[in-house]
């Protein structure tokens, strides 16, 4: 063990009060393979001291009162799919998307990678908790994060609950996910070549997580995407008691009835998930309707005693992307960035003197007097080559901030007995076929919608023109076994329920494909996509009945409120249009797309055959 001995380990653990031995043996046998110089316990009241050491070592630099500044690797900026990697013991849990491997293979792999990596560092244990505390899903939601980053910490802190009482009050002193972070030498790990030193590894059956090569968040921030969805998700089935997504979880309070009225709903990565839960209702809507956000990114889902589906957020903060946040887009998440907020913008372009931040769309046009300037590589937009046209963001920059600075936080986020989920929505990038909302009754129809959400590939893509790059219920990246079972547990788990929530798809990101249309959005998005939830509130109370289509119901245009839109009828035509030729080509690349996954339920292929079928009789 470098310069620490187990005593120091264990006085160290001592003084922070842990007093879990299995805890303490875990964090003991990290130190020995990993050999930090030191050892610290960390708790969210420690912030203020962590910033102002990062502060000093350069590891964040100030951006405006109360708010920080950090650069990464230039070639660590984002999950690295190919790298990250579900183990288990058993070869059935292979599926498509999970990139399985033996646990006891990648396990003592890591162990290799990591040995020795944390020396001349501090190792950070890191207690949190990805529930609100009381929560019937608190049996799965205890962790403890080892990390030799201390920027990854303060992210840790905004992100989740941080504490060591978390780990000192389990039912089970054992069952806590056991999430290692070891940064490595970033600058030589051959990121992107034949020889990335590289893996992102959930030992999903041993509840332990090893992630080696990245300080990025989704890769370094381990309570977020590798316990919250993909650790979750292999526990969600293994105990049969909840589905953890990549959902978004909000709101709608209509202040004529008092009723709220809960939708969650997947949208792959960067497809306007925390968008929609930060939205604030817009004006000529605001009057009447209150937008209140649960969660952007991650929401647990199970059944309670009196078969309605529930729904929380594990999470306690927001990690965002920055690009084209701004007031007309987002208002609701620039405040939540404000002064005094301790937010953490990741890779936007910086002014160190002015300690302003900056991403393309925060304006329309960037800054005019570039002096000073930075972009988030560091450097000075000045000295830019002529026709550089690159951003001075990088395009997946991000902002971090605790869910207690979103204006719009919903008074009962944190109850632990979570919300009542009236409807699960699915959406994507599509610039066409997708209307802008269409509504799915049936269970099974519903799991299949999700099942088959995806993003259009751009014209630029190889690919086939109008296929999509298939991304089930936004899990694509996060599934921890076979998408067969998976769609088995989610017919399971809704199947449960007395209630059934509506299904629904939508999609803001329909395109003017017209000669002449330029490619410009048809819908207006953001703010205005409440309305296509307020309809769908009024199709499950029986007050508004749309238009039956073979895919679905889609709302007639009297039944979408409009005021205050000014939308050519050309275009709400299109939005709420179905067109069944493009329908009909989907429905092959449905086939083979659903054809992959083993064991997959007969219930999925019949609401398959049914779509399809309801295509071809309206020819
Ligand atoms: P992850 O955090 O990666 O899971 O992403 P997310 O799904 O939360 O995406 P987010 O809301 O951060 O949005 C990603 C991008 O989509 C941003 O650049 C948004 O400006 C853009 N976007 C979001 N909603 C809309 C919309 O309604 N219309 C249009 N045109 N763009 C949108
Ligand atoms: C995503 O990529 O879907 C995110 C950001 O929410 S990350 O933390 O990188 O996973
Ligand atoms: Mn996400």
């Amino acid at each position: 063990m470098g310069g620490l001995d187990g005593a120091e380990v264990e006085r160290v653990l001592d003084a922070a009060g842990v007093r879990n031995p299995h805890v303490r043996e875990y964090v003991a046998h990290w130190a020995g393979i990993t050999e930090p110089d030191r050892v610290e316990v960390v708790d969210a009241a420690d912030d203020a001291r962590l910033v102002a050491e990062a502060l000093d070592a350069g590891e964040l630099l100030p951006a405006g009162e109360g708010r920080y500044y950090s650069r990464s690797y230039r070639k660590d900026t984002a999950r690295s799919e190919e790298r990250t990697v579900v183990a288990t013991g058993d070869p059935a849990d292979r599926g498509v998307y999970n990139n399985w491997h033996d646990a006891e293979e990648m396990t003592a792999a890591q162990v290799e990678r990591m040995r020795g990596q944390s020396r001349g560092k501090t190792m950070y244990v890191v207690p949190y908790l990805m529930a609100p505390p009381g929560s019937p899903l608190e049996a799965w939601a205890a962790g403890v994060e080892l990390t030799d980053n201390r920027p990854v910490v303060l992210h840790m802190i905004r992100m989740a609950r941080v504490g060591v009482a978390h780990l000192e009050q389990l039912a089970d002193p054992t069952t806590f996910v056991r999430a290692v972070h070891v940064t490595g030498d970033l600058e030589n790990l051959g990121q992107g070549t034949d020889d990335d030193q590289r893996w992102f590894v959930t030992v999903a059956d041993r509840r332990t997580i090893l992630h080696f090569g990245s300080s990025y968040g989704g890769n370094a921030l381990l309570g977020k995407i590798a316990h919250g969805l993909r650790q979750a998700c292999y526990d969600g089935r293994a105990s049969g008691r909840f589905l953890a997504e990549q959902f978004m979880l909000l709101g709608i309070t209509d202040k004529q009835t008092g009723r709220t009225y809960h939708v969650c709903g997947g949208f792959p990565s960067a497809s306007g998930k925390t968008n929609l839960a930060m939205t604030l209702a817009p004006d000529a809507l605001g009057e009447r309707y209150h937008v209140s956000f649960y969660g952007d990114d991650i929401a647990w889902l199970w059944v309670d005693d009196d078969g309605r589906v529930r729904g929380m957020n594990p999470e306690f903060g927001v990690f965002g992307v920055a690009k084209d946040t701004n007031e007309l887009t987002n208002p609701g998440a620039l405040r939540s960035i404000g002064p005094g907020s301790g937010a953490i913008f990741t890779n936007v372009a910086y002014h160190p003197q002015t300690q302003e931040v900056w991403w393309e769309g925060r304006t329309p046009e960037p800054p005019a007097d570039v002096t000073g300037w930075e972009d988030w590589t560091g450097t000075p937009i000045a000295d830019r080559e002529e026709g550089d046209t690159s951003p001075w963001a990088h395009p997946n920059s991000r902002f971090t901030t605790t869910l207690a600075n979103v204006p719009n936080i919903a008074d009962d986020h944190d109850d632990p007995a979570g919300v009542p989920i009236d409807a699960i929505i699915f959406g994507g990038r599509t610039r066409d076929r997708e209307p802008l909302v269409r509504a799915v009754d049936d269970l099974a129809e519903g799991v299949y919608d999700g099942l088959t959400l995806g993003a259009e590939a751009t014209f630029a893509a190889d690919g086939l023109d109008g296929q999509l790059r298939y991304d089930p219920m936004s899990m694509r990246p996060f599934l921890a076994y076979g998408e067969g079972d998976y769609a088995a547990h989610w017919l399971r788990i809704i199947g449960a329920a007395t209630h059934q929530p509506v299904f629904a798809h939508v999609n803001w990101f329909q395109r003017d494909l017209t000669e002449g249309g330029g490619g410009r959005f048809l819908w207006p998005g953001y703010r205005e996509n409440l309305r296509a939830l307020l309809w769908l509130a009024a199709y499950q109370r029986g007050e508004a009945s749309g238009r039956r289509t073979p895919v679905g119901v889609v709302p007639t245009a009297d039944e979408l409120d409009l005021t205050g839109l000014d939308l050519p009828q050309a275009d709400l035509d299109r939005l709420l249009g179905i067109d069944v030729e493009r329908w009909r080509q989907e429905m092959g690349f449905r086939q083979e797309h659903l054809e992959q996954f083993d064991r997959l339920p007969q219930p999925i292929w019949e609401a398959h055959r049914r779509v399809a079928a309801a295509l071809e009789a309206e020819r």
